[in-house]
């Protein structure tokens, strides 16, 4: 074992991105492990390595762990992204817990039928536009700060810009009406660390495109569960 965090997921985005955002913000390398075939889950399976039988799995201070957001809990916490009080923490679960509900949607948005598209489309804009940047731009408008909670870069910065640039992916001018969070945008992404996540060649996963769809079925047997 090298003590580098080892990832084990397919070579996509999916449930693992965020925990790769995460560990790049934190400046912490990592490696990975990609589930190419089903035959590949099935031998994590039967090799005990996956408590729930589920990938995300993240190996990492000699545990196993899984589950996403427990695992993004502890690279949080281990790093210092996850404030200084627990009044900090609050705040940042509530806007994380927020950025991943509309991060689920946008996710599985490439699994959707052709025929569901379309109305899927307009439920991430709706949902980013009407319920959750609102949030986030009258919180940084308010108190002026460079980061959204205590003053100091957290967990909450690198899981909304994660979540801006995918919307951004469902409609680029999604920001058009958010100056505050367009600043924003610029700010974090100019953080040494994420600036290295978001070049080119890095272990940032490209979105679900028409090659990866077919292998993330057959991998997860999804539709035959
Ligand atoms: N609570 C792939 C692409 C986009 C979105 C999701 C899945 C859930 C956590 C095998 N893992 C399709 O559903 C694949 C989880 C973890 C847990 C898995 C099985 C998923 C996907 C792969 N499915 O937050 O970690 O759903 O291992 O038998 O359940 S990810």
């Amino acid at each position: 074992m090298s003590g580098k965090p080892k990832l084990y997921y397919f070579d996509g985005r999916g449930r693992m991105e965020t925990i790769r955002w995460l560990l790049a913000a934190a400046g912490v390398e990592f490696e990975e492990q990609f589930c190419e075939t089903r035959e590949d889950l099935l031998k994590l399976r039967q090799d005990g390595h996956l408590l729930f039988q589920q990938v995300p799995m993240v190996e990492i201070d000699g545990m196993k762990m899984v589950q996403t957001r427990a695992i993004l809990n502890y690279i949080a916490g281990k790093y210092n992204l996850y404030g200084k009080n627990l009044k900090e923490r609050a705040l940042i679960d509530m806007y994380v817990e927020a950025t991943s509900d509309l991060n689920e949607i946008i996710m599985h948005h490439p699994l959707q039928p052709p025929e569901n598209k379309a109305k899927h489309l307009a439920s991430i804009i709706e949902k980013a536009t009407m319920r959750y940047f609102p949030v986030y731009e009258k919180a940084l408008k308010d108190h002026g700060q460079d980061f959204l909670v205590g003053n100091q870069f957290s967990r909450a910065d690198v899981q909304l810009l994660e979540t801006i640039l995918m919307a951004e992916e469902c409609k680029p001018d999604i920001l058009s009406k958010f100056p505050v969070l367009q600043v924003f945008k610029a700010r974090i992404s100019n953080i040494p660390t994420i600036k290295k996540f978001l070049q080119p060649g890095s272990q940032r996963k490209l979105p679900l495109d028409a090659a990866l769809i077919p292998k993330v079925i057959s991998i997860f047997n999804i539709g035959n569960e």
